[in-house]
């Protein structure tokens, strides 16, 4: 089945299990990017080609895979993102059956269960479009803003507070790239590993300005190998967003709950499904 066209071909879970599979394998393979996995990368692919999405207008999304194109492609926020599509370029041309959109979730969701967090469920139907289709740009969180403007970009996508600090989480994951956004370094000791550590340590260490020549982020007091963005900050300088940052950072299986229900919706927005697109929860290469 593997070489079918798109046009005769209805992918059923096995189909979408194999490509699961390929990308973990393909992320086993490669563990000489950055701290030793693209996990993090196809994660941030995921998101940023899902949270252009606009309630009022129905525009953006992941329905589309317009990242693809210019002026998209070149939007700031999306820097360094094209090692994540790169990544996932063998897929595709393995499973040209698959939609570009289909994939780039489908590679965040192998990338969060393959990095020990929750199952994601998945549901395909995404179409690719053409570039006529790339949002404005700015429609992507600014690390150096603080709680209003956090607020004004998730509540345009249909986010309440619990669920745009539950989405944070995801700041686990990865690190910050001088190439990329000009800041540096990675909030958590396992950048490679879904945790509530995030939370934990927005909690429990003190964060101080760094002192240096980039734009302006905060370090941990004691190893000073941590990092936090303005925007992480007004996590905690905001009592609303902080008693749910104290909620995931006081247990794990919480966090874990809200995360892949919430991942889930920001992977969805606007993405019309008929109701022959059921949704598969994968196993991970382990079990
Ligand atoms: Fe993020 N993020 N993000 N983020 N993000 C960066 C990296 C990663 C913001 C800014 C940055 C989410 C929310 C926000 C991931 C996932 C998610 C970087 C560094 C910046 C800057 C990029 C670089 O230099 O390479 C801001 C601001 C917000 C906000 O909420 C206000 C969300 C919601 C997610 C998600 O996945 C649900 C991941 C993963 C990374 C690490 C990427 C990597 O290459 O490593």
């Amino acid at each position: 089945t593997q070489g079918a066209e798109a046009k005769d071909f209805k992918p059923e879970f096995k189909d979408f299990q194999a490509v699961y599979n390929e990308i973990a394998k393909a992320l086993q393979e490669n563990d000489d990017y950055d701290d030793g996995s693209y996990g993090p990368v196809l994660v941030r692919l995921a998101w940023h080609a899902s949270g252009t999405y606009d309630k009022v207008t129905g525009t953006g999304g992941s329905n589309g895979a317009t990242m693809r194109f210019d002026p998209e492609s070149s939007h700031g926020a999306n820097a360094g993102l094209i090692n994540a599509r790169n990544f996932l370029e063998p897929i595709k041309a393995k499973f040209p059956w698959i939609s570009y959109s289909d994939l780039w979730i489908l590679g965040g969701v192998t990338a969060i269960q393959e990095m020990q967090g929750p199952k994601i469920p998945y549901r395909p139907g995404r179409l690719d479009r053409d570039f006529t289709s790339c949002t404005p740009d700015g429609r992507l969180p600014d690390a150096a803003q603080g709680a209003d403007h956090v607020r004004n970009i998730f509540y345009r996508m249909g986010f309440n507070d619990q669920e745009i600090v539950a989405l944070a989480g995801a700041h686990a994951l990865g690190r910050c790239h001088t190439s990329n956004s000009g800041f540096d370094g990675p909030w958590t000791f396992s950048p490679t590993v879904m945790t509530n550590d995030y939370f934990k340590l927005l909690i429990n260490s003190k964060w101080q300005w760094r002192k240096w020549d980039g734009p302006k982020q905060y370090e941990d007091k004691e190893t000073k190998s941590l990092m936090m963005l303005p925007a992480d900050i007004a996590f905690i300088q905001d009592k609303t967003f902080k008693q749910t940052v104290e909620k995931y950072a006081a247990d794990n299986d919480v966090f874990f709950k809200d995360f892949s229900a919430v991942i889930v919706k920001l992977f969805e927005l606007g993405v019309p499904f008929t109701e022959a697109n059921p949704t598969y929860v994968f196993k991970t290469l382990e079990q």
